[in-house]
C-alpha cells in the first residue's frame, strides 16, 4: 500500500513550537550560608527566660535582615530580583557581566561553584510499539523519558504504521519526541535501556515486536559510531514512521551525516509502509 502524503491525516502537520529552555533550578542559595550561623549565635551565651531568648531572637533576625539588605544594595549577585534600574527582572548570578574593579564579593563565587552552567542537548527520540496496550507504553516511555532524561520540548502525534522490516507482525504505534537534555549520549543509553526493560522490554529477534522500542534518532548534531551507539540512527532516512512525525516537529533539522534537512529526505524517501496519524 501507498502512503499517501497528500492525505492531511497522514502528511506532516505542525504542531508544538520549541519551549523555553528549562530554566536551572536553584538549589541553595546566599541565605543558606547563615542559616547555620544564626542557629550558632542563639545557642551560645548565658541561659535565658523564654522571653529573653524569644527576644534576642527577634534582635539577632532583624539584624541579619538589615545585613542582607545591604549586601542586596551593594552586590550584583542577589539574583532574580527586580531592578527598578532596568526594568528587568534580573538572571540567576552566572549571568551577571564580570566586575570591573577589585575582588570579587564572597556570596557571588559561592553562587556561580554551586549552579555551574549546564549544556542542554536537543536529542530525537523515537517510540515504537506493537504488543499489548500500545498507547499505554507509549505514554509511560514518555512519562519516563520526561522525569529521568529531560523536559519533552517537542511531541509528535502518534502514528499507526504498517511494521517496517519484518512485516509478519502486528502493527506498531510510533512517535517521536524532542527532549532537552544533559545526559552525555552513554547515560543516555543507559537510561533508555532502564526504561525499555521496566517497561517489559525482553530483547527478541531483530525488527520484530516489542512493548517499547526508544530509538536515539539525533543527539544534537554529534556523529557516534561507537559500541551500541549509532547517532544518528542508521536506518531513519529509510523509514517513514520516522520521518512523518519527524516532518511534524523538525522538518528543517539538518542531517549532521547527509547535510540534508529532514524535509528532503523525507521527500526522496521510497518506503511504500503506510504511516496513518491517530489523535
Ligand atoms: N521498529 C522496528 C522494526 N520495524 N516498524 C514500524 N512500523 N515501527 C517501528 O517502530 C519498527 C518497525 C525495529 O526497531
Ligand atoms: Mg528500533
Ligand atoms: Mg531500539
Amino acid at each position: 500500500m501507498k502512503n499517501d502524503r497528500t492525505d492531511p491525516k497522514r502528511g506532516p502537520k505542525s504542531d508544538a513550537k520549541p519551549r523555553s529552555k528549562p530554566a536551572s533550578k536553584r538549589e541553595s542559595g546566599p541565605d543558606d550560608e547563615k542559616r547555620p550561623k544564626r542557629e550558632a549565635r542563639s545557642e551560645s551565651g548565658p541561659k535565658l527566660s523564654q522571653a529573653e531568648r524569644r527576644e534576642q531572637r527577634l534582635e539577632v533576625e532583624s539584624s541579619l535582615k538589615k545585613e542582607v539588605g545591604a549586601k542586596a544594595k551593594t552586590s550584583r549577585s542577589s539574583g532574580g530580583d527586580f531592578s527598578p534600574k532596568t526594568g528587568l527582572n534580573r538572571p540567576s548570578p552566572k549571568s551577571a557581566e564580570p566586575r570591573k574593579t577589585g575582588a570579587a564579593p564572597k556570596v557571588e563565587r559561592g553562587a556561580t561553584q554551586a549552579f555551574p552552567p549546564k549544556r542542554y542537548i536537543n536529542v530525537y527520540l523515537s517510540l515504537g510499539s506493537n504488543m499489548g496496550d500500545r498507547a499505554a507504553y507509549l505514554r509511560d516511555a514518555a512519562g519516563m523519558i520526561d522525569k529521568n532524561i529531560g523536559k519533552i520540548a517537542r511531541k509528535s502525534h502518534v502514528y499507526e504504521t504498517q511494521p517496517w522490516g519484518e512485516s509478519k507482525q502486528d502493527l506498531f504505534l510510533n512517535q517521536v519526541l524532542m527532549v532537552n537534555t544533559t545526559l552525555d549520549p552513554r547515560d543516555l543509553l543507559e537510561i533508555i535501556t532502564h526504561i525499555e526493560k521496566e517497561l517489559g522490554r525482553v530483547k527478541t529477534e531483530k525488527w520484530g515486536p516489542r512493548t517499547i522500542d526508544i530509538d536515539i534518532l539525533f543527539y544534537g548534531k554529534r556523529i557516534i559510531r561507537d559500541k551500541g551507539l549509532d547517532i544518528p540512527h542508521p536506518e531513519l532516512h529509510k523509514r517513514g514512521f520516522v520521518l512523518v512525525p519527524m516532518m511534524e516537529i523538525a522538518p528543517e533539522l539538518e542531517h549532521p551525516v547527509f547535510k540534508q534537512p529532514i524535509d528532503e529526505l523525507y521527500m526522496a524517501c521510497k518506503d511504500p509502509a503506510e504511516v496513518v496519524m491517530l489523535d
